[in-house]
């Protein structure tokens, strides 16, 4: 089951959001196959499973992560396998 992100979404394609940014980045640096979950500004119902109100949320199986920073460092310990984002060089 691909990872899950919710990430902020105006209009069609407009991505407003830093924060979503840094985790789309983070697993695309990782490589990690991700189904993007679009949420509008007047959509934040979408997240109450996350148990907050802000964007980006991380879902992975059963696993549910907010807060951009928190979701970088869960898919450097839960994928070493992966390109590193914090090790080597590059991180
Ligand atoms: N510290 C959080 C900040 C997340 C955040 O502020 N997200 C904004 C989008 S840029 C948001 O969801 N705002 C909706 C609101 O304030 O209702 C992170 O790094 O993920």
């Amino acid at each position: 089951m691909a990872i899950k992100l919710f990430e902020l979404v105006e209009g069609n394609a407009c991505r407003p959001s830093p924060y979503c940014w840094r985790s789309r980045m983070a697993l695309a640096h990782k490589g990690l196959e991700t189904e993007f979950i679009p949420v509008g500004f007047t959509e934040k119902d979408t997240l109450a499973f996350s148990g907050q109100s802000l964007v980006p949320v991380l879902v992975d199986g059963e696993t549910a992560i907010t807060d951009s920073w928190h979701i970088a460092c869960y898919l450097d310990e839960a994928y070493p396998d992966r390109p590193s984002l914090f090790g080597g060089d590059i991180g």
